[in-house]
């Protein structure tokens, strides 16, 4: 754009550069070249708050976007992780990625306020998300400067009681969390100071087995969901391995034994290791293994589940269409 032929005088440079914000007006709000003062003070500015479902369709329909939800009991670091990745940001770059902005700041801020040092508290601590929240989902916009590409993510904060309360219940968890069908990815995040604790740690396995496999019986997902297993709380794992060292034998065998159990719907499941905010950062510093996740979500993953598989007996073949498809099938489920 040419600058030079809009600016004729000085009022003219004002309007150029400053930051109101313009809310979207009609044309018949404007009489002569002035706002109705009266329709002016009615106009509502977007507040910053984390996203209802239908509020990310603006943003799934416009622009290219990945949704990720994390699913997992309370207190296994859910909100941490979201909201450490969304802070890691305000630092500096992480990898190739650069902050771009997001629509939900105030979601975002509200959410860190416990975890910042200007809370002024001795160990931080995210608030727990509430159950059935609507206003669920987080909006990040990264450019990548090795592709030149803007991304946009949409993280699901959702509450773990929600979760816990749908366990094994097929039906209801159908009804309730139908938008997990729209994830990119799933990613289930094992609570790591429970997986530290040898009385806890098969519950915790178990727990999330039966949650993941209730997931998928009920159908949510697709052929473009992948499934990512992150283990929160790394710092505290690391801090009890000397003492223990079977915990690492455990997780290698939970992954096995997860694949064994979701065979039918995945084929391979990566492992993350995350301290998002680590109780001791000397060693670990918060954030640690987010930069590996994020760029994870850029690669294609052998994790796919096999959608196609599921679909393949109820398929009649009636047109070349039909044919064409169940080559392909033949194809991916050999
Ligand atoms: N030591 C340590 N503690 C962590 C870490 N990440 C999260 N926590 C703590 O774990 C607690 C629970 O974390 P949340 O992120 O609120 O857990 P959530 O899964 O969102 O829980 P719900 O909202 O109840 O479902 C908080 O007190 C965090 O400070 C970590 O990397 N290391
Ligand atoms: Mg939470």
């Amino acid at each position: 754009m040419d600058i030079k032929s809009t600016v004729k005088n000085a009022e003219d440079v004002d309007i150029l550069i400053n930051d109101d914000i313009e809310p979207n007006m009609m044309n018949s709000d404007i009489i002569d070249g002035f706002v109705s003062v009266e329709k002016k003070e009615m106009l509502s500015l977007a507040s910053g708050r984390a996203l209802s479902l239908s509020e990310t369709y603006e943003i799934t329909a416009a622009e290219k976007t990945k949704v990720i939800i994390l699913i997992g009991p309370s207190a296994c670091g859910k909100t941490t992780i979201e909201t450490t990745l969304y802070q890691l940001f305000q630092n500096s770059i992480v990898g190739d990625y650069y902050f771009a902005g997001s629509k939900t700041l105030q979601g975002y801020e509200q959410r860190s306020y416990y975890t910042r040092t200007k809370s002024k508290q001795s160990t931080s601590t995210t608030p727990r998300t509430s159950r059935g929240a609507q206003e669920t989902f987080l909006h990040l916009k990264l450019w990548n400067c090795k592709t030149n590409e803007y991304l946009n993510y949409l993280f699901a904060d959702l509450s773990g009681e929600d979760f816990e309360n749908h366990i094994a219940d097929v039906e209801s968890m159908q009804s309730d969390f139908n938008f997990i069908k729209s994830a990119d990815y799933i990613i289930a995040v094992f609570d790591g100071k429970l997986l530290s604790d040898k009385r806890r740690r098969n519950g915790t396995f178990e727990e999330m087995a039966q949650l993941l496999r209730t997931i998928f019986d009920a159908g949510l997902f697709t052929i473009h969901t992948n499934l990512q297993v992150v283990i929160s709380k790394y710092d505290i794992i690391n801090e009890c391995l000397p003492q223990d060292p079977t915990i690492e034998s455990f997780i290698t065998r939970s992954k096995v034994e997860l694949e064994k159990r979701l065979k039918t719907y995945v084929t391979n499941i990566n492992v993350y290791n995350v301290a998002a905010m680590p109780d001791n950062n000397t060693e670990f510093k918060v954030g640690f293994g987010i930069k590996e996740l994020i760029e994870s979500w850029s690669t294609t993953q052998s994790s796919r589940p096999l959608a196609f598989k599921n679909t393949k007996e109820i398929r009649e073949v009636k047109s070349e269409f039909d044919k064409l498809y169940m080559k392909i099938l033949g194809d991916s489920n050999e």
